[in-house]
């Protein structure tokens, strides 16, 4: 009773059950402050720290920067995601309730509605920090609150079920997280005139397939290698000539690392065989993919012996299996994986390789096959997400998880892809942020001073730049006949860019850096930090050649996946493909235009410790982050100007009781009702400012000032009631 009381007064002075629901959050949400806008010291980045500390140890992961959400991985399952949890966001204003991640899911959707304008989620942070987990969350809450017929439910069926395939086949276990994405993923939401999801379309990026025949130690190959030797039924082992034992496949013992604590391979087997029915894949498509994954693993187990520089293929046991599981000719398979073809004057001639290059042989041709057969998986899902209706006009929601900064030991060219990445996605942010908060000052017919941001632009140049970025000077080695090789890539770029601020090299480094620095390492100063990387295997990777037979051979595979994945036409282009670096770059242009062409939110996710732990809260690690994720400088300048604004009819509404001309209803212009309000507030003239459509506050203590003459209004009415007066006038 006495908690209804002292809510009573929300309850009749906005609408119902709503509000009290709002003021038992509010109570919850009284630690530290849950816009760090309204930060007393704001510039202090050590109450920052507190303030999320204060939070996180409350389970309170989410706090706002203005509209920027702030999310702390809690390493624990939180009970704030249940049905429950996501009606009470739907269809509310921001501010009126604690931050989360579905209030950004329902402002985005909320925001395509009313203004017809596309819209973006930009998830961002390093390895581990949760930003699959956030876009899972962002799914789930759309396929839950919005409407939806039966056709639409198989649409977010789908929608849902695509995770745990694309997981499966593009997730791995590393040394920054269990399930670390391998692979960068746009999606888009697609939704009708009514607001229902009608279907989705996925863009994926760059696979890590270096990873199908290499993991470093404590890491593995992909989950999905894992999940059908220990998930999968014995007839189907057998037909794939599978053991039950991931320890027997040489592309599966490199990191040493076979069974995951927080991993269950075997229930999510069947999570992944359920979910590939949601999707649309009848038996024989599941078999073929299942065919290719085995086959993967049987090709790992070829063995080279015979002299050297003539390799032979030790055991046919594998050349058996490949030949019945890929549908090819053993012979001819047996040959490509030991000669290379080679065309001189005009005549086709077979040119037997040495041990290691019939190795690489296998292997490069283990990543081809699971690299394209990923890229049709995505194809596929694509399809099963079409949306059916000839009417195609719809509206779209684009949700953007990628794989997040990483830093290990070794780090080479997939690191260097997956930070560039990183970079895009910074610039983005800072371009948007800063843009952005520019258009709503000069909408809203105000002047603010702007703050100065490290701009990361220079290191995306030094990357991508035409003629002397890096990826050209790779490209350049690449395409050099002669001695070109690794080492000389290094010296080019020693050469090149040898002065840029952000690079150095073993021998360009002062004394002390050169002590952490191998002689084969490049360093970049990344935004987000510094990482070695080491240039072995850079060319190869970025050629990422295959050599023609194989390529030939997998062209006559009855495997109806392989004879899509692999085309004959490839074989009669005589046009060199761009390299991997060069593609990788030109996707990430497209994919910033897409994400420029959208009305951007932005979640900034944030890893509370390295060792994956609940409750941990590592202040070092976390200052680092909130460093260089700039939010200290998105928070200046929100606070730039103003610090908060709100639209006249918010505003109006959650403050209009404090004032007898406004309440219980005002009837002239908004902008006029809250000049009315704020004069009977006593607010100065420098403290606040009318734009067009919002009101902007300059300092939180007069917001805090209304809040708290909000509070004893409350306060005394609950009293009044309590002592038995029961009119409200
Ligand atoms: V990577 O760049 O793909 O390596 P992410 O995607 O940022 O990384 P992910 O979302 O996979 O990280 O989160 C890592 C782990 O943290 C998850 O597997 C969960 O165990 C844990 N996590 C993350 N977010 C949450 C959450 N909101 N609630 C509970 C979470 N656990
Ligand atoms: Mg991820």
């Amino acid at each position: 009773l006495r908690y209804f009381l002292s809510v009573l007064p929300q309850v009749v002075s906005t609408d119902g059950v709503r509000a009290m629901m709002e003021s038992a959050l509010t109570a919850r949400d009284r630690v530290g402050v849950q816009d760090f806008v309204l930060l007393e010291n704001f510039t202090s980045e050590a109450a920052f720290i507190e303030n999320l500390r204060k939070r996180f140890k409350e389970n309170l992961i989410y706090t706002y920067i203005g509209s920027v959400l702030v999310s702390v991985n809690p390493y624990k399952e939180l009970e704030i995601y249940t049905k429950n949890h996501m009606e009470r966001y739907r269809g509310v204003n921001f501010y009126e309730v604690s931050p989360h991640i579905y209030a950004v899911a329902d402002n985005s959707y909320r925001s395509m509605r009313s203004e017809r304008k596309d819209q973006c989620i930009l998830i961002s942070g390093e390895s581990g920090a949760g930003k699959t987990e956030a876009s899972k969350k962002i799914l789930q809450y759309y396929a839950v609150t919005c409407p939806a017929s039966e056709q639409v439910q198989t649409v977010k069926d789908r929608l849902l079920q695509s995770n745990p395939v694309l997981e499966a086949f593009g997730n791995a276990k590393t040394l920054r997280n269990d399930n670390s994405s391998r692979f960068g993923k746009y999606m888009d939401i697609q939704f009708d005139f009514k607001g229902a999801p009608v279907g989705g379309h996925i863009i994926n990026y760059l696979l890590e397939k270096s990873r199908v025949v290499h993991q470093n130690h404590g890491e593995r190959n992909f989950h999905i290698f894992y999940q059908l030797i220990e998930g999968g039924e014995e007839d189907l082992l057998r037909r794939l000539g599978l053991e039950r034992n991931p320890q027997q496949y040489q592309y599966l013992v490199k990191g040493n690392c076979p069974k995951v604590s927080s991993i269950n391979d075997r229930s999510d087997w069947k999570v992944v065989r359920k979910a590939l029915s949601v999707i649309g894949f009848n038996e024989d498509d599941v078999e073929e993919l299942l065919n290719i994954i085995a086959s993967v693993l049987h090709l790992g187990n070829v063995q080279y012996g015979g002299e050297e520089g003539n390799a032979c293929i030790t055991s046919d046991t594998q050349i058996k299996y490949l030949a019945r599981l890929l549908g090819v000719n053993g012979a001819v398979l047996t040959e490509a994986l030991t000669h290379k073809k080679i065309i001189a004057k005009g005549e086709e001639l077979m040119s037997p390789l040495n041990l290691e290059q019939a190795s690489s042989a296998r292997d490069a041709l283990s990543k081809a096959v699971y690299g394209r057969t990923f890229t049709w998986l995505v194809n596929k899902i694509n399809t099963s997400l079409t949306y059916k209706d000839s009417y195609k006009n719809f509206s779209v929601i684009g949700l953007l998880d990628i794989y997040g900064f990483e830093v290990f030991q070794h780090n080479s060219f997939e690191q260097f892809c997956i930070n560039y990445c990183n970079e895009k996605l910074q610039q983005l942010f800072i371009e948007l942020t800063l843009k952005s908060e520019q258009e709503e000052y000069e909408a809203e017919g105000i002047t603010w001073e702007p703050v100065q941001y490290f701009n990361n632009k220079i290191i995306c140049d030094l990357v991508e730049e035409k003629f002397k970025g890096i990826i050209s000077i790779l490209d350049e080695e690449c395409l050099r006949p002669g001695d070109a090789s690794d080492i000389t890539f290094l010296e080019k770029l020693e050469d090149i860019v040898g002065g840029h601020p952000h690079f150095v090299t073993h021998k360009l480094a002062d004394a002390k850096t050169r002590k952490v620095m191998g002689r084969d390492e490049f360093r970049l100063q990344h935004y987000a930090g510094e990482v070695n990387y080491n240039v072995n295997g850079f060319l190869d990777k970025n050629n990422d050649l295959l050599f023609r037979n194989l390529k030939e051979v997998m062209c006559m595979s009855e495997n109806k996946i392989l004879t899509q994945c692999f085309d004959r036409e490839e074989l009669s282009d005589k046009k060199r493909p761009d390299t991997a670096a060069t593609q990788f770059k030109a996707s990430l242009a497209k994919l910033m235009e897409i994400l420029m062409s959208k009305e951007p939110s932005y979640v900034r996710c944030i890893k509370p410790n390295d060792s994956k732990q609940a409750g941990r809260f590592d202040e070092v690690l976390i200052r680092h982050q909130v460093k260089y994720l700039g939010l200290m400088e998105n928070l200046r300048v929100r606070r730039a100007g103003f610090a908060y604004r709100r639209r006249y009819e918010v505003f109006l509404q959650r403050y209009k009781s404090l004032c007898p001309d406004t309440w219980p209803n005002w009837q002239g212009k908004l902008s006029e009702g809250v000049a009315v309000l704020v004069k009977h507030l006593g607010y100065k003239p420098e403290e606040y400012k009318l734009g067009r459509s919002k009101i902007f506050i300059r300092f939180p203590k007069t917001l805090f000032a209304t809040e708290d003459a909000l509070e004893t209004r409350k306060h005394s009415l609950a009293t009044k009631l309590q002592a038995g007066w029961r009119g409200y006038s």
